[in-house]
C-alpha cells in the first residue's frame, strides 16, 4: 500500500492542512528520513465529546486504548495485520503521510469503511450490450456518486458505525448516499429497500479489503475499506434502479466504468478489479 495520491488534507470548505513533502523513495518507515511531519488535529476532532471518538493518548495518560483488538467501540484490527505503536500512538503500516494526529478521522488506527460498487451493463436503445471502439470490451456502469467534501468522483461508501456489521454498512451507505427520494410512497420505498436487503445480503463479490489512499490518513490514523460488487448482469433487479444523491453526495448517477473517470482514493484501483472480474472495458 502506498500514501502518495494527496497533498493536502480536508475537503473543499475547510482551511487546507498542507503535508510535509515526503518524496516516493522515503514513504517506507524503513528508510531513514529527516522528517518534520505537521500535527494536525481538526478541533471537530478535538473538542468531540461522542463516545465513538478518541481521546488522545499523548495528552493523558490515564488514556488506555486496546490497540489490534476488536474493542467494545470499533473493530481495532488492521487488514494488514497488527500495526506497531510508537510514542503511544499506532503507526500508519504504509508509511510515512506528511501528517501526525488524526487529522479528520475520530479514531487512531484503521478508521474502517464499506464501498458498494453497483454494476449493470450499458445497453443501446435496443438492450444490446454497447462495446467501447478503444478496447473493444463490453461497457459497464456502475452507480458513481459527486462527494459533496472534495467534489470528485466516487464510490457511494462510508464509515462503519459503532459495532456495525460490513454488511448493514454497505446497504445502509448506499440508501443515504443514492436513494435520497423524499417523496417516494411507502410501498415503493419497501419495495427498493427489500431488493437492495436481498441483494445485498446475498450476491456480492468481495473486491477489496485493506488499506485506502485517502486525503485523511495521517501517520497515526487512515483509512481501511471492503468494497463488494453487486452486478446485475441482466437487468434483473439493481440494474433497474433509479439514484438520487444524498448525504455525503451531491449526486448520484450512473456512471461509465473506465479508465477515463478520476475518482476518489483508491477507488479507481477497485474498479479496475471489476472490470477485470466481468471482461469488461478498462
Ligand atoms: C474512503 O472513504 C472509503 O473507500 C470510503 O469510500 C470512504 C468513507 O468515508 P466517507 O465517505 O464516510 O467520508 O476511504
Ligand atoms: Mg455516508
Ligand atoms: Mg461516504
Amino acid at each position: 500500500c502506498v500514501n502518495a495520491k494527496y497533498t493536502r488534507t480536508g475537503t473543499k470548505d475547510q482551511p487546507a492542512v498542507y503535508r510535509a513533502v515526503v518524496p516516493n523513495n522515503k514513504i517506507n518507515w524503513s528508510t531513514s528520513y529527516e522528517y518534520q511531519p505537521v500535527e494536525f488535529t481538526s478541533e471537530k476532532v478535538k473538542t468531540s465529546t461522542k463516545e465513538y471518538v478518541d481521546k488522545d493518548p499523548r495528552d493523558d495518560p490515564k488514556v488506555e486504548i486496546p490497540w489490534n483488538l476488536d474493542d467494545r467501540l470499533c473493530d481495532r484490527r488492521s487488514y494488514h495485520g497488527p500495526y506497531k505503536v510508537v510514542r503511544r500512538v499506532p503507526q500508519n503500516p504504509c508509511g510515512r503521510t506528511g501528517l501526525t494526529g488524526r487529522g479528520h478521522l475520530g479514531h487512531f488506527g484503521p478508521n474502517h469503511a464499506a464501498d458498494p460498487i453497483v454494476t449493470r451493463w450499458k445497453r443501446d436503445q435496443n438492450g444490446q450490450i454497447m462495446v467501447h471502439p478503444r478496447t473493444q470490451k463490453q461497457i459497464l456502469e456502475f452507480v458513481c456518486i459527486l462527494r459533496k467534501d472534495t467534489n470528485e468522483y466516487a464510490i457511494p461508501g462510508g464509515m462503519v458505525e459503532k459495532k456495525e456489521k460490513v454488511t448493514d454498512t454497505l446497504q445502509r451507505e448506499f440508501h443515504e448516499e443514492t436513494l435520497n427520494f423524499p417523496d417516494l410512497d411507502e410501498r415503493s420505498k419497501h419495495n427498493l429497500l427489500a431488493t437492495i436487503k436481498d441483494v445485498f445480503e446475498n450476491g456480492g463479490i468481495r473486491i477489496y479489503c485493506g488499506y485506502v489512499d485517502d486525503p485523511r490518513n495521517t501517520d497515526n490514523s487512515w483509512m481501511e475499506t471492503t468494497a463488494y460488487n453487486f452486478h446485475d448482469g441482466n437487468n434483473e433487479h439493481l440494474a433497474l434502479i433509479e439514484v438520487h444523491g444524498g448525504s455525503d453526495a451531491s449526486k448520484a448517477f450512473w456512471h461509465d466504468l473506465g479508465s477515463e473517470t478520476p475518482l476518489y482514493a483508491s477507488h479507481a484501483e477497485f474498479l479496475t478489479k471489476v472490470a477485470d472480474i466481468h471482461n469488461a472495458h478498462w
